[in-house]
């Protein structure tokens, strides 16, 4: 389709050969080129083709799947830091904290069959998945850890998504100064969710997990720079998109400090 503006006099817009002239010749002679073919019927058909787009998209989505890295047990880094939030510190966490989270509970909710409440015995008794990773933070550091936890995917298989779900938002415990429910919370979408690497976690060097890297329950995502492995889980989501949940950028600091949504490593 023709963009209107091309056809206003003195188009503020550059024009196609404007741009070349500013490429180099061999990347200039391949576009032309690419101009060309791309007028030849047979040649768009090969190219856009479901075989190609097929191989495109089975390209990336398997970049996506891929694994992170895996270390053994003794590359551990002695001490696993904390970041962030080191203690949400509200009545309602100290409670559940002095009584060893017996009383926490983690909602499963939104667009599912069968909303749940699970306790941390609960989560316990799930198949469980260990991993030694390395946890990439944007403030320039980094630490290898084992976790313990059980793969987000078993949990959403036990609640059942509905087929409009697309995202996962994890709301956490921690108010960030925002008051009850306006604090950290991230959010992932499908391939992240059913990656096998995504778990929740509830213990770190085999250790229960300390208040400072989220107790009870935090989420792993492998594939993702720290900020998205939300810490202090209370409650998770399914939601069709992003936009009408808080700020609309499926994130505390995606919101507040504009950081990425899409976070890959
Ligand atoms: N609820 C919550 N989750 C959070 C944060 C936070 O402040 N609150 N900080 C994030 C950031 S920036 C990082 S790097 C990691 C730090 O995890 P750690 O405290 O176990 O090192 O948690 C992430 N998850
Ligand atoms: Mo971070």
């Amino acid at each position: 389709m023709s963009d209107p503006r091309d056809k206003a006099p003195n188009s503020p817009i550059v024009s196609r050969r404007a741009l070349l002239t500013g490429l180099t010749a061999s990347a200039a002679t391949l576009l032309a080129a690419c101009d060309k073919l791309g007028n030849d019927e047979r040649f768009r058909k090969a190219l856009f083709s479901a075989e190609n787009m097929h191989k495109w998209l089975q390209r990336s989505l398997q970049d996506r799947e891929a694994l992170a890295h895996e270390f053994r047990a003794d590359q551990r880094s002695p001490h696993f830091r904390g970041n962030g939030t080191l203690n949400p510190g509200t009545d309602a966490y100290k409670a559940l904290w002095r009584g060893k989270f017996a009383d926490w509970r983690l909602r499963v909710d939104g667009l599912v069959a069968r909303p749940l409440s699970v306790s941390l015995a609960q989560l316990h008794a799930m198949p469980q998945r260990v991993q030694t990773t390395r946890h990439d933070c944007v403030e320039g550091w980094s630490a290898i850890g084992t976790w313990r936890g059980v793969p987000l995917r078993t949990v959403l298989d036990a609640a059942g998504l509905h087929t409009n779900a697309r995202y996962l938002v994890f709301h956490c415990l921690d108010e960030m100064g925002q008051g009850p429910g306006q604090g950290y919370y991230e959010s992932i979408d499908l391939v992240d969710a059913f990656h096998p690497q995504t778990i929740l976690a509830f213990a770190l060097n085999e250790q229960p997990l300390e208040v400072r890297n989220g107790a009870p329950l935090r989420l792993r995502v492998e594939r993702h720079l720290g900020y998205k492995h939300a810490k202090y889980l209370s409650r998770i989501e399914a939601v069709a998109d992003l936009a009408h949940i808080r700020g609309g950028k499926g994130g505390f600091w995606e919101d507040v400090a504009g950081y990425e949504w899409y976070a890959g490593i």
